[in-house]
């Protein structure tokens, strides 16, 4: 029996995988197989459904003291040439600037900017409130909020309670990086520990909040640490059932201190969607962030497990600062074809995953043509009077 037969039959057993079938899983030479694997998972529990938000980032200090390796975002210090702390007036201003098609969610993430005070951080979120009351405030990720319990002096359950009450709803996944302690300790040495990490979640959890979480891969991690890693995501959704998101980010590697390695390739990237969504039995979304894979692999990614895609986002510069080419936001419009394309019905969510709105499913390619016939008609509108003007031909 190969490998993969092997894990299916075990599936369709009800048994649970182990380490050594998520090893195994990545060492999968058929990636399709996997991806098939993945994709039937992902159809049992979501169909064709394909989730997306739209949603805003503000990063509103890259003021940080800790020195992760994989970071070109971060300025130790706060008066060094590109460090940045935004007044809250400019990150409210953010909000109020796009009242006018406005998000359903803001994702705060931030360095751990040692000279702050708390109220700050509290008051960001009142103000976005008083902006959208109905906004979503996902902000501040595990690793923040336990930087705030050591730097205020609090517990890590009393910083969440008083930002709750100032308008906290969720926490994102940021920070995870690779559990694995000797691997943390060499690209991420001086911030929250795997368990501090999955600790903060744990208490959010038992809070009521949900949350979402992340790997960090394709830098000098192996497949082991990989699984490792998705199985202590597992193991704590098992006790908790907090997550709402598993999200692996791919590494960049411009700018920052392990710029000497490539970055993982489109194979790699599909691969640890498809066995995340294969290994996590427990969490409900598997999301591609298009910004770190790549609007491309994560249209694909619709296929190999991810049945999420994040999102509109407006103004990303953590992947920016790390090299990524990709905008900087996608359109709602782009958002719905990507998904119409890969086949896929899209549904604007919101944060919880309560449908905004359901799109019909595209026949394949649609959703392109409708695009490229509006465009088409556009652009001809503009150049055949140009044409019959001059009596030119243009090029093309
Ligand atoms: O924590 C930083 C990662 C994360 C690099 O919760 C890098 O819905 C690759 O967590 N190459 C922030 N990755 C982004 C994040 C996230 C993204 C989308 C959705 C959600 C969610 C969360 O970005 C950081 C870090 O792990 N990161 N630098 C880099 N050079």
């Amino acid at each position: 029996m190969s490998v993969l037969s092997n894990i299916r039959a075990k599936l369709q057993n009800g048994e649970r995988l182990g380490f050594d079938d998520g090893v195994a899983l990545f060492h999968e030479p058929d990636l399709l197989a996997l991806g098939q694997l993945a994709n039937e998972l992902r159809e049992a529990r979501h169909g064709d459904r394909t989730f997306f938000n739209k949603n805003m980032r503000v990063e509103v200090t890259n003021v940080c003291v800790a020195s992760c390796l994989f970071c070109s975002f971060a300025k130790l210090e706060a008066h060094m040439p590109d460090a940045h702390t935004m007044s809250l007036e400019e990150a409210w201003k953010e909000l109020s600037d796009r009242m006018d098609d406005p998000p359903s969610e803001i994702h705060v993430v931030n360095g751990l900017h040692p000279g702050l005070p708390f109220e700050y951080y509290e008051e960001l979120l009142r103000g976005y409130k008083r902006i959208k009351p109905d906004v979503h405030l996902k902000c501040y990720t595990a690793v923040e909020i336990h930087f705030f319990a050591q730097l205020y002096k609090m517990s890590v359950r009393e910083v969440l309670e008083r930002l709750r009450a100032a308008g906290l709803d969720s926490l994102p996944g940021g920070g995870a990086e690779i559990f694995d302690p000797e691997v943390r300790k060499k690209i991420s040495d001086d911030k929250a520990t795997a368990d501090e990490y999955l600790d903060v979640h744990r208490i959010a959890h038992s809070m009521g909040m949900k949350t979402n979480t992340t790997m960090l891969f394709g830098h000098i991690e192996t497949y082991e640490h990989r699984v490792d890693h998705i199985l202590r995501v597992r193991t704590l959704q098992d006790e908790t059932g907090g997550f709402q998101a598993f999200i692996p980010l791919a590494f960049h590697p411009d700018g920052n201190g392990m710029k000497n390695l490539p970055a993982p390739t489109a194979v790699d990237d599909l691969r640890t969607f498809a066995v995340s969504r294969i290994l996590l039995d427990n969490v409900p979304h598997i999301k591609a962030f298009w910004v770190s894979s790549g609007p491309d692999v994560a249209q694909i990614a619709l296929r190999f497990g991810c049945d999420d895609i994040d999102g509109t986002i407006v103004h990303e510069t953590i992947y920016h600062s790390a090299g990524s080419g990709v905008p900087q936001g996608l359109t709602y419009e782009h958002l719905v074809r990507l998904i119409q394309e890969a086949g896929r019905v899209p549904v604007e969510r919101d944060t919880f995953y309560n449908v905004v709105k359901e799109f019909p499913k595209a026949s394949v390619g649609e959703a392109a043509f409708k695009v490229r016939d509006r465009k088409a008609k556009k652009h001809l509108a503009v150049v055949e009077p140009v044409r019959s003007l001059g009596g030119k031909e243009i090029a093309g």
